[in-house]
């Protein structure tokens, strides 16, 4: 049995690697791949993920590297960001 954290970040993975995998590299998302994972698995979290600026700033802001698409690492910095965010509404609400 997983831990609740260990869970969460498995599902981190198998969501990133469902997204990833669909065209070009199987292991980095391309803007198309981004903005389906954005809009399936982030709508509640991010204000216009149908809003192609939208797409385009996060991508530019994650692409650390300049290949124009969001490894794992570039990922999970998007990821972690959210969460922060989250928590500081979460605490902001308490
Ligand atoms: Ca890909
Ligand atoms: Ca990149």
């Amino acid at each position: 049995m997983s831990s609740q954290l260990e869970s969460a970040m498995e599902g981190l993975i198998t969501v990133f690697h469902n997204y990833s995998g669909k065209e070009g590299d199987k292991f980095k998302l391309s803007k198309k791949e981004l903005k389906e994972l954005m809009q399936n698995e982030l709508s509640s979290f991010l204000e216009n993920p149908k809003d192609a600026s939208v797409v385009d700033g996060i991508m530019h802001d994650l692409d650390e590297n300049g290949d124009g698409e969001v490894d794992f690492p570039e990922f999970v910095t998007l990821v972690a960001a959210l969460t922060v965010a989250c928590n500081e509404f979460f605490c902001e609400d308490v």
